[in-house]
Order: C-alpha cells, then structure tokens, then sequence
C-alpha cells in the first residue's frame, strides 16, 4: 500500500496555494498558452465525473504544457445566467442570484479539490454586474453598427418556459431546455446580425484546427447554397413574385408555383372563388412545425390561388399555388416547381393533376421525377446544353431583362437575442415617444437588474411587473420613458468571456487592446460537441464583429478545439438524475484521492470518445500508484550495492524504454492521447522493477536518473502524487518548476536483428535479437517466443542450430 491519499492532495494544493505556483505571470506572455475548458453552468448538483473528465484531464494537458516551458493560463469562471435558476426561484421562492451564488460557491470549492492549475485571480461569473455591464457594452457596439437590431417576426415560442428560443435552441421541434413542444408568435424581438458573416464564418474554417467533424455541422449549418433569383410576373396585376433555385437550368419545366403560406403576397392575389379555402388552409398550416412541413414523406397539400404567373424564359402561364412544403423562412418563401426533376414537386403535382415536363435529358433513366445530371431537352434555344451550362446562359437571357441574377443563399438565420425572462443581462435600450428607441449611454452602465422582483408565474417577466425598473428618462430629451424589459440570450454572456478573463478587473474597458491581442486567440478550447452550431459559431461571430469595430486583431477567437467524450452510467447510458445512473467521484476520492481518480479516468477511456463507467477498472489503476512508490522505496532502500558505470545490455534495454517512454508520453499527452501515455508508463514501471529484481549488482545512477525522468512526466497525469514521490526522491520543490525531459534518439537506435525460426524445417515465426548476442542467448529467446513455445507444446526438442544473422532451426519430435 502506497501512502498516497487525499491528505496529500490537500498537502499539496495547499502549498501551490501558498507559493503561487500557478499564477500566471504576464511579464512571460511571450511564452503564454491559453488552454480554456468551456465554463460551467452552477448548477445545485455536485461535481459529476464528467467534470472531471472535462476539467481534470484538461488541466493535466496544461500541466503537461507548463513542463514544456510554456507560460499556461487556464482560468475558470461560471456561466451564471439562465432559465434553470429562474424556473428553480418560481418553484422554491429562492431568488436566482441567492441560489446561483451559492452553487459557484459549493462548485468553486469542490474545482480546486480536483487540483487544477486554475488561476482563481482571472475568474470571470457572467451575473455579475462587473461583467454584465460589459455584455450591455457589447449590444451598445453591435447596435452602433447595425449588427443588433429589432424586428417583428414570426419567432419561436416555448409555452412552458415562457420565452422566445433561438432557432439553435429548438431541437426537432421541442425546446431544447423544457424539452416541450415549441410553438410559433409573431413578435417584435432583438436580433443580432450573424447572416452579415455568413461566407467569413465558412471561410474561417480553414484557418483553425478544429474537429472536421464540428466544421462540416457549422457548414451545414450555415447552409451555403449557390443558385439564382428569378422573377415571374402575375397575370393582369402589377405584382411580381422571384423564387429562389438552385436549378435554373430546369425553367422550362416549370409548370406551376409555389408561395409559403405566409407570404403576404398570398392575400393579395388569392381570388374571390378560393378565399375561404385558402383561409382554412393557412390555419391549419400554423399548427404544423417547419420539421413535420419538410418530412419528405410528408402527404403534400396545397390550394390554388385562382392567380397565374408568366414564366419569364417562354411566356408561359403557370399556375399560381400556396403549398406548406414552402417555408417562409428561406430563400425567398416562394418556388418555381419543376415537378419533372424535384421530389417534393412531383408528389404534389401528381396529387394535384398538374402537368410534368421533362427538360433534362438522361441516357439511361426515362422515369421521373429525374434528379440527376443530364443535357437539356424541351427547352428551345437551350436545348443539347449541359445543365452547368444551361444555368449559366438561361441566367444569362434573363440577366438582359432584368428577371433572373445570381443569388448566393444561405440557412443560416440572424440570432434572436431578446428573452422575456429575468435572470438575465438587461438589453440597455430605452423606449421614449419623441424619440424612440434611445440607446443607454455608455456611462449609466450597467443596467442592473432589480432584485425584489416578483416570481409567480404568469407569462409576464418579471421585470415588466417592476415599475421602478421599467421608468425611467429619457436620456436624450430627459422626458419620462421606458425601459426595455427583455434580457439577453446567456449565450450572449458566453459569446466573449474568453475576452474578458485576461483583463477582468478592467473597469475603464471590457478588456485592453493590446494586452488581448497579445493574449488572444485561446490556442486550446475543450468542450462538448453539443455547442457546433450555437455556443461556437456566435462566440466566432463577436469575434469577428469585435475586429471589424477595432477592439481585437485577429479573426478566429480559438485556434485549436477539441471535444471531450461523454462518460455514461455502467450501463452504458447518458448519466442522468432520473435514471439514477450518476456517478459520483466523491467516494472514489474518498477512497483512493483524486489522482487515481483521473488517472483511471486518463486510462479507462479514449478522451475523445468516452464510454461506459466501470468501476473494475480503478484497482488496477491504485496498485500502479502503489507500486510507482514501492520502486520508489526499493531505489532509496538499494542505493549503496550499485555499480554506476555499468552499461550492458540490460542497462541499454532499460535505457532505451526510458527514452521511448519518454518520446510515447510527450506525443500522446499532447494529443490528448493519455491512456496509451499511461500505458506505456506503466511499461516502463514494469522494466524498472524486472531491473531492479535482478540478483547482480545494478547501475543505480541510471535508474535514479530513470526515477527522476519518470516522476516529471508523470506528474502532469497525477500532479499530488508525483510532487509527493519528488519529495521522496529528495528534489526541490516543485516538480512542475521542472522541464519535461527530453528522449534522446541515439538511446532509441537499438542494434537488433531480425531472425526467422524454423521448427522441422518450416518458418513458424521471427525473434528479434541484439546484434552480437550469443547463440545461447539467440536459443533461449527462440525458444521463449510464445508463437515458438505454443507450436512446441506436447513435442521434445532434439536439436537447435543457430545459423547467425539468419535462421533458428529446431528438430522436435
Ligand atoms: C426549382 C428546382 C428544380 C429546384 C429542381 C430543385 C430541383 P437548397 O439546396 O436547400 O438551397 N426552395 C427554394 N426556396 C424554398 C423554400 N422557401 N421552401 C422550400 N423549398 C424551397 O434548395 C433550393 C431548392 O429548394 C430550390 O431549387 C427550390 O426548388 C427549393 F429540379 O427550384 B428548386
Ligand atoms: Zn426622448
């Protein structure tokens, strides 16, 4: 039993506290290594193991990186805001800040039992006034900029949180809080303008290492699609309608049209005859989400509108329809059906009795619908192009008459940043009748949120029940006004607080130019995957927002990310409080300290992909702390029978996995690879042992040197432990002041040959042998081969030969 608990992780956190020896020092920021772990939300629950797979194994990455020589930041801080406390308040009567601050308190303590490096001086918790009034700066900014602004808009409803959700955060359907049904309203709300930033945030993909993985979901996401607007004309009135196609090529078998239910052209040209049906139709549509309105399998409906359109390349007239497969929300919420060569057009023309045209020819395939490539057909002037072509010259002719033009469209949608909830940052705007929506000014920041609110529950935030909150002047004619009562989206909070940990007691700035510049960008962000579309791409939106106004020089805010996986309950599922499958590292530490709590976490799981919890796996993972410290003590124990130049071959061997150890660990910790780290650490303990076993006399200068190379580069893996053992060895405080050894390649070079055994005169396997060794030596390791041994099993051996540098042969019988 080793002596290794949690009174030596408390020793030991106690004196890092004490001597600083995590404190980052700005006078090194050349050297500096920003390593940012995605902040946690403080929730009322302790720790789980998934923090610990998230925040310990990073910070053994950071410890690895300080032994490297780089000077490391790794701050920490709390995502403070949110709904959770809020919904928590309306249910208990304990107010958000009460209970939130609480949990950052329980969370900050139990943070540093795990050890981390953190460097508490830079923490940053987004409900505080000090960083909010920063958050309420930067809506100012974007405001400034045209990059926030208000709109009326259909927008997305969770009945039960009582809010409006970005697109981001409705999930098929349902709220990705509440998990509830999402509905929609017509509302006026705040945006941010991401769309602005479309293209940059896909070309700044190839800029950043980042999981290509999360690259193609922000792609997707973004949803470039390269096609053409084209205008078509209504028949005997003076409106025009352009539809958005990725296919132009196809305009001639366009047989009829399609407007989204909401467009408001479908009021103006629906006729008299079809008016009542149209009106039940549209009803109906609202009850359907845009998901169940896209199912391919979806039965098409539609009505006629009793209006006709001309198609702009032959005159056609076309019929006009209103169809629910054409959302509103995208392109230009209206469609040139081309039911010969698109699915979703097909059904509904063939449910419809509408004409299908085929205008793409292909070779082998005359079914339609045809979705694939193939020459014009059918299409006059245009007919024997190919369809790349077409696009281009049909575009072409009506570029002339002003009614059809490129058009790059993408998916992606502005961020809806307005919540009617409270316990958020307050959206600094102020309404006035003369002069209307008046900004804040910057110095009556921040706009704090009153604390004696009322929670009951009854669809109306807080805030617009504050009187005292909601009056107040305006700041431009001093006449009486109001405030705005919506708050902001938390992941505005969390969309800059990378910028903000640097420099977080600035009270003149958020944060000083020149210091994050020099700061800045994170070179390691960990985190989940879940955060692709949202959490990343909007923090790399401000970014980029932030250094077209001048306030940061570069452009990607993370240059490296990688994503942790996901431990699941032993039996294999996601860990959740209901279905009591939570594991708690609490007794493991208890039980074995926090060390072989990572570490088994380190060994037990590939860090990218995770897996189900299994508690066999820790015994193993103690006695390999038990014995680190037992050859330790057989070392001290040992040191006067030693000869110290003695360097034969079993002091090569030895040598040689030192330094292969060595170069495996510096490699694979730095990949984020820590079970085949450990792994071979564990080898390199077992060389240490056969050699220390050994009945000769032992060159104890060079195990000493082994110990102390081990211990160094153990010691980002389990940090209490290791400083314990490096006190053992009787070296200086402290074994992260050291540098990580370096492997020596001549060390790596072993003379070795390869040599094939024969057994009866048949190859039956390959030894592989010192240069030089005896044919004794060469005999013995033939015949302790496993391969070897197994096809001699139940024979005798006669005779061996050993012909050198080729063959073993063994007569057995
Ligand atoms: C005619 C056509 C012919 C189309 C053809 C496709 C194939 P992506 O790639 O996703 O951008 N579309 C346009 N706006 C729409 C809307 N608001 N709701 C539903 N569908 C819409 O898709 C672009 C294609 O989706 C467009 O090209 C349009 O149908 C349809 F053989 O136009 B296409
Ligand atoms: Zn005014």
């Amino acid at each position: 039993m080793s002596s290794y608990s949690t009174k030596i992780d408390e020793k030991w956190q106690k004196k890092w506290d004490e001597t600083e020896l995590y404190k980052f020092d700005t006078d090194n920021v050349e050297q500096k290594l920003y390593c940012l772990e995605m902040f946690s939300y403080p929730s009322g629950s302790n720790l789980h193991a998934g923090h610990w797979y998230n925040y310990g194994l990073t910070d053994s990455w950071a410890r690895f990186k300080k032994l490297k020589g780089h000077e490391v930041f790794q701050p920490m801080g709390f995502d403070a805001f949110g709904l959770p406390a809020e919904n928590y308040a309306i249910k208990t009567g304990i107010h958000p800040k009460d209970s939130t601050m609480n949990n950052i308190d329980t969370m900050e303590k139990q943070l540093k039992a795990m050890g981390a490096m953190f460097d508490w001086d830079y923490s940053v918790v987004t409900c505080d006034p000090k960083y909010y009034r920063w958050t309420q700066w930067l809506f100012l900014k974007l405001y400034e900029n045209d990059l926030a602004f208000r709109k009326n808009a259909q927008v997305n409803w969770c009945p039960q949180c009582n809010t409006v959700l970005a697109n981001e955060q409705v999930i098929e359907g349902f709220c990705e809080r509440c998990e509830n049904e999402v509905t929609k309203k017509k509302l006026t709300q705040w945006f941010f303008k991401i769309t602005k930033y479309a293209e940059e945030l896909l070309e700044g993909h190839k800029d950043i290492d980042w999981p290509e993985k999360t690259k193609a979901m922000q792609k997707n996401w973004i949803g470039k699609s390269i096609g053409s607007e084209i205008t078509f004309k209504i028949v005997d009135k003076d409106i025009n309608f352009t539809a958005f196609t990725t296919r132009p090529d196809t305009l001639f078998g366009v047989t009829y049209a399609v407007l989204a239910p909401e467009n408001p052209l479908v009021d103006e040209i629906t006729t008299k005859e079809y008016r009542e049906q149209m009106d039940s139709y549209i009803e109906e549509t609202k009850k359907r989400s845009e998901i169940e309105r896209q199912a391919s399998n979806d039965e098409k409906t539609g009505v006629f509108t009793g209006s006709f359109a001309i198609n702009p390349i032959n005159g056609e007239k076309i019929p006009v329809w209103v169809a629910d497969y054409v959302l509103y929300s995208y392109g230009t919420g209206a469609v040139m059906a081309v039911p010969g060569h698109d699915e979703r057009d097909f059904q509904f023309a063939t449910k419809y009795e509408l004409p299908i045209k085929r205008v793409i020819e292909s070779s082998d395939d005359d079914s339609l619908p045809f979705t694939g490539e193939g020459k014009l057909v059918n299409s006059d002037e245009f007919d024997g192009l190919s369809w790349q072509d077409g696009k281009k010259a049909i575009i072409d002719k009506l570029n002339q008459s002003k009614l059809g033009k490129n058009k790059v469209q993408y998916k992606l949608r502005d961020w809806l940043v307005s919540r009617q909830r409270y316990w958020g940052a307050p959206i600094p705007i102020i309404y006035c009748d003369d002069c209307g929506v008046v900004p804040v000014p910057e110095k009556d920041l921040p706009v704090e949120l009153p604390y004696d609110v009322d929670f009951s529950p009854d669809g109306i935030s807080p805030l617009k029940k504050h009187e005292d909150f909601i009056n107040t002047h305006c700041p431009k004619c001093g006449k009486e006004a109001k405030r705005e009562t919506d708050t902001l989206d938390t992941f505005v909070d969390s969309s800059w607080y990378f910028l903000r940990y640097p420099d977080n007691e600035n009270t003149e700035k958020p944060f000083d130019k020149e210091w994050i510049d020099k700061m800045l960008p994170v070179d390691k962000y960990v985190g989940g995957p879940e955060h692709a579309c949202m959490h990343l791409l909007y923090a790399r939106f401000i970014f980029k927002a932030l250094r077209d106004m001048g306030y940061v020089s570069s452009s990607e805010p993370f240059k490296s990310l990688i994503h942790q996986g996901i431990i699941l309950g032993p039996d294999g599922n996601k860990m959740s409080k209901s279905k009591g499958n939570v594991i708690s590292p609490d007794s493991y530490i208890e039980e074995y300290g926090s060390d072989v709590f990572r570490l088994y976490l380190m060994f037990g799981f590939a860090y990218t992909e995770g897996g189900p919890w299994d508690e066999n796996g820790i015994k193993p993972i103690k006695r390999f702390v038990d014995r680190i410290e037992r050859i330790i003590l057989t070392y001290l124990q040992n040191s006067s029978d030693s000869d110290d130049k003695q360097m034969g071959k079993e002091e090569k061997e030895l040598n040689y996995l030192r330094h292969n150890t060595i170069k495996s660990v510096d490699n694979d910790t730095d990949k984020f690879q820590f079970n085949t780290s450990i792994a071979r650490m564990m080898e390199l303990l077992n060389g240490l042992f056969k050699y220390m076993e050994t009945d000769k006399s032992k060159n104890l200068k060079l195990v000493r040197e082994i110990l102390e190379d081990f211990v160094i580069i153990l010691a980002p893996h389990a940090p209490h432990f290791a400083e314990e053992m490096w006190e053992k060895l009787g070296m200086e405080y402290s074994v992260f002041n050291q540098q990580f050894p370096k492997y020596d390649e001549r060390a790596l070079v072993m003379d070795t040959q390869e040599l094939a055994v024969q057994i009866n005169g048949k190859v039956r396997g390959k030894i592989e042998v010192e240069s030089g060794s005896s044919n004794e030596e060469i005999e013995k390791t033939a015949l302790s081969n496993d391969k070897i041994s197994a096809n001699l099993e139940g024979k005798t051996v006669r005779k061996v030969i050993v012909i050198k540098g080729r063959i073993v042969n063994i007569v057995a019988s």
